[in-house]
């Protein structure tokens, strides 16, 4: 099942934010969530006077260090940036080479930005017209400017819209492929990055490789093992269509007559490894599904809430799962870069490592020879997790991780502090590679990439152009782009002086002017840079200075997606009822990720606001994690936030009749209600609420401590926000809104 939770990775890495001279962040709040990232800020601002704006609903700790802050309306992201678009282009702000050379669809961009006002600006947002000039006169003219974003763009309807608005404002200030410049995703978990990179989603495959024959081509081919046995493996017709998400996993268990799930039918059990599972939206539907599966499984290094949330006695499995510090292998940061993780302890009690419970499912489904295949000998003996990192080096081009192989990695972990912190630069025994190896690594001899595209490095440096993934032309309003770069945009040292695409064993020797000899040509027949295994197409590309994946132009107007490019959209449960005819959003989307999704339908049937007058910001607490599970069950860290609370301006709460203090119930469109303390607090406008969504253990009022293990209930127990956030799913990628929504409050 996948984790649709965030997408992308920082162009930049974290101490590059150090040479901004200004940052601007949307829907983030590093200073609690990123508090060691959240250093470098601070020194862009001590040491080089980076200014720092902050775009957000409320005045958190980092809006605290700001100078300037503009405090926006959930969900308004797109207006506010079409803003400062238009303020831009009206100015002469842009990049003008940079949009000529390197980008496509620009006019598209300025037509819809245009129409964003400062005027029209302030109606949406709520953000004056004054501050939005003043915001866009300083990042626009202050270079380098780094555009930090995390949940406070993603968990929207509009979320893919959100994080592709934000790179194209980049791009048209030519803020992209500059040190102290880029966009740079704060990731969440530990690892999520890598998560994603090896396939975690349920619409690709390892690599990023589409969920489709070519895909699964070239891995049976780096597994070894016969494609259509890896066919068999699937019912009839289901191979290629993308799999049940975790915010939607419940539908298929509750709604027969929504879901498309093939001659399988509905969902019947679940493995669930690692997630908190009441940390999705809905959970009332969420503990329905508990109840109804025929089998649940939960691996986890602890026996967590769902548990509590299911009635039933039979059918639950639990496995106990081993921590990071009882085994070894590599993590992806937020930057790309991998890190070698040595063991501390072996495991604990009965608890066995992630990988080794999945070999034991293997070898009882019958088919751990094959799943093991590619790895040591291919006879079931190889050095865990080095044979596995070499797997992942042979299959995953397409981000280059060839060069990630266990004994560079290992030797970075071992030798940390050669490495220089702003440059990432090795020094000694490291000279010549980066920290990290930061991805992409084309090859054994790459020395990693601290900062994607930029064209002033040679590519054996960590110089690149953007990717080619897109064609070589593409029509628009009846002319023929060019889709790769302008001649004269290429990294140095390259045979071409401009745009080429991706390398093919069709291409390399016109490309790279060399001749292929004809053992040379047969092993890399009808192949690609990213599926051929032999590398010698990455090779010969790298020595003629041609980075493996072409050198295009960055795509602003995108043909095949729902929007072309982002467009403004209210929320389903929007505040602004006015603003929903004018922007309304998606038609419905049926089977999507196996679901049906509702856009329109549940925007259009009724005045939401009339019912629910407050909007709602979930978001997240310094000394709580994720599903809280982590923090909630030690005693100190409860002590600091010991219950679950709903923040409101005391304005607002004086006309409801609410003191700081009392108890709540918070009630959402769903129909569901939440009880909880509401609490006092200036850091919002009077029209919304915040909570975080650290807490479960509550449900709709109800303790649920009973249910937990015996001597295993959570220091501190409460209801899950997640109870109350509305229904509200991204087009693409089906990340919960659990950033925009509506609710109403009356005292307890
Ligand atoms: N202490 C701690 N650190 C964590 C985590 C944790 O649970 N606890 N979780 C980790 C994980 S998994 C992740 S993904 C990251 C997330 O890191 P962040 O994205 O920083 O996390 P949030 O606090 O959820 O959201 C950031 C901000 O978005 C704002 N926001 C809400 N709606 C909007 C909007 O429409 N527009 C704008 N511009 N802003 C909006 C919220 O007010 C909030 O302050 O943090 C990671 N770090
Ligand atoms: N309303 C609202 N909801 C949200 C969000 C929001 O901002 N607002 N944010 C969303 C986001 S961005 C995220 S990432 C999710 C986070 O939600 P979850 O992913 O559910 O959060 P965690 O608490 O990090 O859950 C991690 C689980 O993994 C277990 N674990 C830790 N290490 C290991 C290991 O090595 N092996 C195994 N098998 N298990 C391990 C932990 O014990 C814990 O139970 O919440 C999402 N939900
Ligand atoms: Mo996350």
């Amino acid at each position: 099942m996948a984790n649709t939770f965030g997408y992308g990775a920082m162009t930049n890495h974290l101490a590059d934010i150090q040479k901004s001279k200004a940052i601007i962040i949307f829907g983030a709040n590093p200073a609690v969530n990123h508090p060691v990232g959240f250093q470098h800020f601070l020194k862009a601002k001590e040491i080089n006077g980076a200014k720092l704006i902050v775009v957000e609903p409320r005045f958190t700790r980092t809006a605290a260090k700001a100078d300037m802050f503009a405090q926006i309306r959930p969900g308004t992201d797109i207006p506010f940036m079409y803003g400062m678009i238009n303020l831009i282009l009206k100015n002469g702000w842009e990049d003008k080479k940079f949009v000529a050379e390197r980008t496509f669809g620009f006019e598209e961009i300025a037509k819809e930005a245009a129409k964003y006002t400062p005027e029209v600006v302030e109606d949406i947002t709520g953000v004056p017209a004054q501050q939005l000039i003043d915001i866009t006169r300083v990042y626009a003219q202050t270079k380098p400017g780094t555009l930090i974003w995390a949940m406070g763009l993603t968990q929207h309807t509009i979320g893919t819209s959100n994080a592709r608005l934000a790179p194209i404002l980049q791009l048209i200030l030519g803020n992209m492929g500059k040190p102290g410049g880029g966009t740079n995703i704060l990731r969440g978990h530990d690892n999520v990055q890598g998560a994603t990179d090896m396939g975690c989603l349920s619409e690709n495959l390892p690599g990023y490789f589409p969920n489709a024959e070519p895909g699964f081509k070239h891995w049976a081919n780096v597994w070894q093992v016969d494609f259509e046995w890896l066919k068999a493996r699937f019912a009839p017709d289901m191979m290629f269509k993308n799999g049940f998400t975790l915010s939607r996993w419940w539908q298929g268990v509750l709604e027969e007559e929504t879901i498309h799930n093939g001659p399988a039918g509905k969902l019947r059990a679940m493995v669930c490894m690692g997630n908190g599972l009441i940390s999705v939206a809905q959970t009332e539907k969420v503990k329905q599904a508990l109840d109804k599966l025929e089998l649940f499984v939960m691996i986890d290094i602890f026996p967590h809430d769902a548990i509590a949330y299911t009635d039933r006695k039979d059918g639950v499995y639990l496995l106990p799962a081993a921590s990071q510090y009882e085994t070894s292998g590599t993590v992806t940061a937020t930057n790309r870069s991998g890190q070698w993780r040595y063991q501390v302890v072996n495991p604990i009690y009965e608890s066995k490592a992630d990988q080794d419970i999945l070999f034991a499912f293997a070898k009882k489904f019958g088919f751990y020879n094959e799943y093991v295949r590619a790895l040591g000998d291919g006879k079931g003996n190889f050095v865990w997790p080095e044979d596995a990192t070499r797997e992942i080096a042979k299959g995953v081009k397409t981000i280059g991780l060839s060069g990630w192989l266990p004994e560079r990695l290992k030797a970075h972990t071992d030798n940390w502090h050669m490495f220089d912190e702003l440059t990432l630069e090795g020094k000694g025994p490291m000279k010549g590679e980066y920290y990290g190896l930061p991805w992409p690594c084309w090859s054994d001899k790459h020395p990693g990439t601290p900062n994607l595209y930029d064209n002033s490095l040679p590519v054996m440096k960590g110089g690149m152009g953007f990717r080619n993934n897109f064609g070589l032309k593409q029509e628009l309003n009846g002319v023929e782009y060019d889709m790769l770069a302008s001649e004269g945009s290429v990294p140095p040292g390259s045979t071409q002086k401009g745009g080429y695409p991706a390398i093919t064993a069709a291409n390399i020797e016109a490309l790279a002017g060399i001749t292929l000899t004809e053992e040379e040509k047969a092993k890399v027949a009808g192949k690609a840079w990213h599926t051929d295994l032999s590398m010698i197409l990455v090779n010969k590309a790298l020595e003629a200075g041609l980075c493996p994946y072409g050198n295009a132009r960055a795509r602003m107007f995108v043909k095949e997606w729902a929007d072309q490019i982002p467009r403004h959209r209210e929320p389903l449960h929007s505040p602004r009822t006015d603003m929903v005819a004018k922007y309304p959003s998606f038609k419905d989307k049926p089977n999507h990720f196996r679901v049906d999704t509702k856009y329109e339908s549940i925007q259009m049937q009724k005045d939401w606001a009339k019912e629910f007058p407050l909007n709602l910001i979930t978001a997240r607490l310094v000394t709580h994690n994720g599903q809280g599970i982590e923090s909630r069950i030690s005693p100190a860290l409860s002590e600091i936030y010991p219950e679950m609370f709903i923040e409101i301006h005391p304005d607002r709460a004086l006309k409801l009749g609410i003191k700081d203090g009392d108890m709540v119930w918070v009630h959402s469109p769903e129909g569901t209600k939440g009880y909880m303390k509401a609490k006092y607090s200036y850091s919002i406008k009077e029209d919304c609420v915040f909570a975080p969504f650290h807490w479960a253990g509550i449900h709709q009022g109800k303790d649920l401590s009973k249910n937990y293990p015996e001597g295993l209930v959570p220091y501190s127990v409460g209801e899950s926000i997640n109870t109350v956030t509305n229904y509200g799913y991204d087009i693409v990628t089906q990340i919960p809104e659990t950033k925009g929504g509506l609710c109403r409050i009356e005292k307890a």
